[in-house]
């Protein structure tokens, strides 16, 4: 391994069930990863950006036997639909964890191990209940009953009573460890309504947690005991360590990349992050996360997603209907990060013809047009520059460091609203110069209007290349920007600008209209 003097930061997804095919939520949660890598990236960090598929516990073993397949057979065919996904949607992960590997199966022994050594793990017997779909336990005072009298968790999940021997890891005795761990990191559980929910449930009162059941076998071998296997949910949380290369701490990735810097999750799996892991992660001598962010639930057309109501929006077929970079803005810009919200065809359309296509298409296609007409399709020279050239020119500038304070929330809408902003300012200063009038009358100051224009597509394609790689990098590809020019470095230093006299190609459109005949028709 070697040293990199470049800060680093590790992100993750959740690791996703295989029992069902992947859906337009998991597309989001790695989405939304897979901008703040990019950013990162090109903002020159050293990332490790980690997403995978979770493979053991009853859930999973329910789903082979009902597709009358061994375990393993089953999970090597629905992981390869997440490891498509996670292709088609162009995601940069650097590794793809699965809880089946060995790697895994061994950190998993050892953080038992360092648990157990400390005390931290003892045998009793569980009685309760239990929701196979949420992987979890659930007290009596959590449950309501449905008309039918049966118990179903807040989750909606149905519940079984379970009575079986079972390891317990010792939660109790970690709530005022917990409240003084949020305590001191204020920006632990982000946002923040999700971090006082999470304050007050430990506030509460903790309850020792089941960490092992007897009565199936698709899992972890409890160490020393193998009448057990591993709770579902210590075996996938602890992929997080597994990927940096635990149980080797000192020469591996484990010294450089944790603590993590980002947990990304959505709001149904955060107790499990928030409180479980970091006591997990403590009691086992480790240091828990920087940040577990947890963000809200995607609806489709005002309804729940689900298999039965048959409106599973299937990120395929969206990205095949309107365009990669298309799904990628829309997805981000929509709802508020944190927020939860309704996927509709309408508002797709809307977004990608208004915002894509009119405001930021629009804008880059008249300006390089107007520069091969006029231009000699070459960067025009500016002459001397007036308040309103300067004003847009330090809107540009600014909006690197406004990007960064944003990313660092995680409010990706923002910081592409802050984007549309510039992109607005930009269009409204068009309109008032008119370059196009200026050609006979005043061919110079046509010339400083087009290049402040240009100047900005360059820091609008720079700054949007997380968010929509492709179309991006066919803008900046049109400003000849070179491949190694592309980082935020090179918008920020002293030639950091537009290189008058370099040659452009020919310009193409890069957010093509969605018909809107087609629009009429659009179902789930
Ligand atoms: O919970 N809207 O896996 P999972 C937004 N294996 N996001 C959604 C969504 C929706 N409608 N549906 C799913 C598990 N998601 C565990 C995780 S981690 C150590 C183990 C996303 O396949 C969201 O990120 O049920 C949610 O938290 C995750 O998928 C749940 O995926």
């Amino acid at each position: 391994m070697t040293a990199s003097a470049a800060p680093t930061y590790y992100l993750t997804t959740p690791i996703y069930y295989v029992n069902d095919a992947p859906h337009v939520g998991h597309a989001y949660t790695t989405l939304a990863c897979d901008v703040l890598a990019r950013f990162k990236r090109l903002d020159g960090y050293d990332v490790k950006f980690l997403t995978g598929t979770d493979e053991h516990g009853q859930k999973v073993e329910k789903s082979a036997q009902a597709a009358g397949v061994h375990p393993q057979e089953f999970t090597d065919r629905v992981s390869q639909n997440f490891r498509d996904l996670a292709d088609h949607m162009t995601f940069s992960h650097d590794d793809f964890i699965r809880t089946t590997e060995d790697r895994h199966k061994q950190a998993c022994s050892e953080i038992w191990q360092r648990l157990f050594d400390n005390g931290e793990i003892y045998l009793g017997s569980y009685a309760g209940w239990y929701a196979v779909r949420d992987e979890a336990f659930y007290t009596e005072a959590e449950l309501t009953e449905d008309p039918n009298g049966a118990k179903t968790a807040p989750s909606g999940a149905e519940v079984e009573w379970v009575e079986e021997p079972s390891y317990f890891f010792k939660l109790s005795a970690w709530q005022d460890r917990l409240l003084a761990y949020y305590e001191a990191n204020p920006d632990f559980i982000l946002p923040k309504t999700r971090r006082n929910e999470v304050i007050s449930f430990v506030k509460g009162g903790l309850q020792d947690l089941s960490v092992s059941r007897t009565t199936f076998n698709w899992g972890v071998p409890v160490p020393d005991d193998d009448d057990h296997i591993m709770y579902v949910w210590l075996d996938a949380l602890t992929n997080y360590i597994t990927a940096v290369g635990f149980p080797e701490t000192e020469t591996s990735e484990y010294a450089q990349y944790w603590p993590a810097d980002l947990h990304m999750v959505g709001k149904d799996i955060l107790r499990f992050h928030a409180v479980y892991w970091p006591a997990f992660l403590m009691g086992a001598g480790l240091k828990p996360p920087k940040r577990v962010f947890a963000h809200g639930w995607w609806t489709n057309e005002g309804q729940k997603i689900s298999k039965s109501l048959g409106n599973v929006i299937d990120p395929f077929d969206l990205v095949e209907r309107y365009g990669l970079d298309q799904v990628r803005y829309f997805l981000l810009r929509e709802v508020p990060f944190g927020n939860d919200g309704d996927f509709s065809h309408r508002a797709m359309v809307q977004r990608m013809n208004g915002e894509l296509a009119n405001d930021y298409g629009n804008l880059a296609q008249r300006v390089l047009s107007m520069i091969a007409k006029n231009c000699d399709s070459r960067i025009p020279e500016p002459g001397e520059l007036t308040g309103n050239d300067t004003a847009l020119f330090d809107q540009a500038v600014a909006l690197l460091g406004k990007q960064r304070e944003l990313m660092d929330i995680q409010s990706f809408h923002e910081a592409l609203e802050t984007i549309w902003a510039m992109i607005r300012a930009a269009n409204v200063y068009v309109d008032a110069q008119a370059p196009w009038k200026l050609r006979k009358e005043d061919p110079v100051r046509m010339a400083t209007v087009l290049y402040v224009l240009a100047e900005c597509i360059h820091h609008l394609a720079i700054l949007t290349q997380p968010f929509m790689p492709k179309a991006s990098s066919k803008l900046l590809d049109q400003l000849g920007i070179a491949e190694d020019r592309r980082v935020f470095d090179a918008i920020s230093g002293e030639d950091s600008m537009l290189v008058p006299g370099t040659e452009l190609p020919k310009p193409q459109g890069v957010f093509p209209r969605f018909a809107e005949e087609q629009d009429a028709g659009a179902g789930a």
